[in-house]
């Protein structure tokens, strides 16, 4: 008898999550059965990126996640079509990096009809309704952009011509960061922008927009600000061809805090960077099981981060970063 009770009260759960958690999302705890993410991607357009979708990818392992990955090579047009194809297979939840602040508001009112939770990582969206993602997992980057500033200003004393490199237009990161930068130097008359030109947060580009920046400025720019690490990467090749020396004549400050950053400064070619950390993996399948689990979740998840200049890029630290 008591069997049969739990027999038939076993099907009837059996039955009821699926059809709460099964097929086009919704609830049902994924801790009682394996679950599909999509994650949109924006691309690997720099080695912060790359490093990021290996932490997706790995704790989505780590947790019998089955995950469906799309690489957007950096066009937002394809990352609408992935979660657009997301919702047609009918996934419980997906993770989407957007690689600019706006042009969502259509296409998360589809997931959001079809049931589908949406979780934001490393970069903002504005939406007209903001129910239209779930939660937002990402570094402060006004924050970044004012540590870069408060750096460089303590370093040169409150004077210096600066040459910005900015990321992708209409990213968050670029937004912000550039915010951020500026909230400082306004505050030193002896700092100055003298020139501010997109690098696409890619090396290569970062590279050729300092080789034309030198051309122009090459006699009176004292720093560069790059908003990632590959941009300033790109700079230190450009300043040497240019027969300068980076970190010396020239000082470079940027984001990301990825590992060739670290080795740059410790070959004193750059005299800072400001962590962003791209290790969100758990902090996204956290947030994914949660929401399907009918559980809340803070709407904003800050994650920390922190300067690091050449006295902290040792070889024991450098040999010791996860990214
Ligand atoms: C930050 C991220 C930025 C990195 C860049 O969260 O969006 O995009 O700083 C990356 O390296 O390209």
């Amino acid at each position: 008898m008591k069997f049969k009770t739990w027999l038939m009260g076993s099907v009837l759960l059996g039955a009821v999550s699926c059809m709460t958690g099964c097929g086009n999302g919704g609830g049902g705890s994924s801790a009682s059965k394996s679950i599909t993410v999509g994650f949109a991607q924006i691309g690997a357009e720099s080695d912060w990126r790359v490093a990021e979708t290996v932490s997706i990818k790995e704790e989505a392992e780590k947790r019998g996640v089955n995950l469906k990955f799309s690489d957007a090579q950096g066009k937002k047009e394809n990352q609408i079509r992935a979660i657009r194809n997301f919702i047609a297979q009918g996934v419980n939840a997906i993770i989407l990096a957007p690689k600019e602040e706006t042009g969502w508001d259509s296409v998360l009112k589809e997931a959001k009809d079809a049931g589908i939770p949406v979780v934001l990582v490393d970069r903002g969206i504005k939406v007209e309704d903001e129910s239209l993602y779930a939660t937002l997992i990402a570094s402060d980057f006004v924050y970044e952009g004012r540590m870069a500033g408060e750096w460089l200003a303590q370093k040169t004393g409150g004077k210096a011509k600066i040459i910005e490199l900015q990321g992708s237009p209409g990213a968050a990161p670029a937004i912000d960061r550039q915010k951020g930068f500026v909230e400082v130097i306004d505050q030193h008359e002896g700092m100055e922008i003298i020139a501010s030109q997109t690098g696409q947060f890619e090396q290569e580009k970062g590279q050729k927009v300092m080789e034309a920046l030198l051309q122009q400025h090459g006699e009176t720019v004292t720093a560069v600000y790059a908003h990632n690490d590959n941009m300033a990467l790109g700079a230190i090749q450009a300043i040497k061809q240019a027969g300068k020396k980076p970190g010396e004549d020239i000082l470079i400050v940027s984001i990301d805090a990825v590992k060739s950053a670290f080795e740059a400064m410790a070959r004193g070619e750059l005299n800072c960077t400001v962590e962003c950390s791209p290790l969100l993996g758990s902090m996204a399948f956290d947030s994914v099981e949660a929401l399907l689990a009918g559980k809340p979740v803070e709407k904003k998840q800050v994650v920390p981060d922190q300067v690091y200049d050449q006295s902290q890029a040792t070889p024991e630290i450098v040999a010791g970063r996860k990214y």
